[in-house]
């Protein structure tokens, strides 16, 4: 049976709407151990890390030479602590679940999950997460994961971004709908493997996802998969702090993440962005942790 290290990461460093720190209390509050349980895996809760209040902070204490991230030190400090985290749980032969907090824990979930290991990732979300301090229109890291954990531009030397074993070649990001135009054009100078929702309109989502999946897996150790709660269409998934119209459906997620228990190869995971002060009856939070237990393989029959 597959134990399940929960990693509670309640950190808003990365977006530019508070309320997404509540995410950790609210999967919970969903349910998660027990669809863990009915997904025949053990959960383990190790708790939440800890993570200061934005507001003890100034987001521009350790601004970078070039650009803006905001948090730049805390989320340095929170990715640290979760990559140890990840890496620990393992060790010991657990699989991580990290629940955020927003997208910037998945620089944290990344640097720990490609430390032992050749890693493929999949990035479920409405956006593509590969700007850059210099091109963010934002200045928000939840925009950046992607790029901070391959180390791109003005990452090179943040060490504590770095995925070490995460290879380009092994990224698919699926169900784009809101790119900038720096993010399209490293889309296509990289060659990364880029799924939109009309790639989905047009092939369905078993196509796309299978696809996905195969360039994610091929020659490498494990998988990771990053799944943004707003990679769904807002109408089902309500509670994210930026919304895309246009996004999946609830049958689409679902068997999105079946198909990933299907690899058998899972190899860590992260549940992020669910804004619980944005939810209707923490719907958001329950999806989440459905869709979490779909990838750990809970089947109907
Ligand atoms: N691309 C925009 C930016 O970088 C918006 C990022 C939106 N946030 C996320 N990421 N939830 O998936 O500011
Ligand atoms: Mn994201
Ligand atoms: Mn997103
Ligand atoms: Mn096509």
């Amino acid at each position: 049976m597959r134990n399940v290290r929960i990693i509670g990461a309640p950190t808003d460093f990365g977006a530019n709407r508070r309320g997404v720190d509540m995410g950790p209390s609210a999967i919970r509050y969903a349910g998660l151990a027990d669809e863990l349980e009915s997904a025949d895996t053990e959960p383990m809760d190790g708790g939440d890390l800890f993570v200061p209040r934005a507001e003890e902070r100034d987001p521009d204490a350790d601004a970078p030479p070039d650009g803006r991230a905001k948090f730049l030190g805390e989320t340095a400090a929170v990715s640290r602590q979760l990559g140890n985290e990840v890496a620990r749980a393992l060790s010991n032969g657990e699989t991580p679940l990290v629940l955020g907090g927003d997208h910037s824990v998945a620089i944290g979930s990344l640097s720990g999950t490609a430390r032992e290991a050749d890693v493929g990732a999949v990035w479920f979300d409405a956006h593509a997460d590969l700007n850059t301090p210099a091109t963010s229109p934002s200045g928000n890291i939840h925009g950046m994961p992607l790029a901070a954990a391959l180390g791109i531009d003005e990452f090179a030397d943040t060490e504590w971004a770095n995925a070490p074993r995460l290879s380009p070649e092994n990224i698919a990001l699926v169900g784009l709908r809101s790119v900038d135009p720096a993010e399209q054009e490293l889309l296509r100078e990289r060659g990364f493997a880029a799924y939109t929702m009309s790639d989905i309109d047009e092939h369905g989502i078993t196509d796309v996802v299978e696809e996905a999946l195969s360039i994610a897996t091929e020659g490498v150790d494990g998988l990771h998969v990053s799944l943004d709660l707003d990679w769904l269409d807002p109408n089902v998934a309500p509670g994210v702090g930026t919304p895309v119209r246009g996004g999946v459906t609830y049958r689409e997620a679902h068997s999105a993440m079946e198909m990933v228990a299907d690899t058998g190869v899972l190899r860590s995971m992260e549940l992020v962005e669910v804004n619980p002060t944005l939810d209707q009856h923490n719907e958001t939070a329950e999806l989440a942790t459905e869709l979490a237990a779909s990838a750990f393989g809970k089947r109907v029959l």
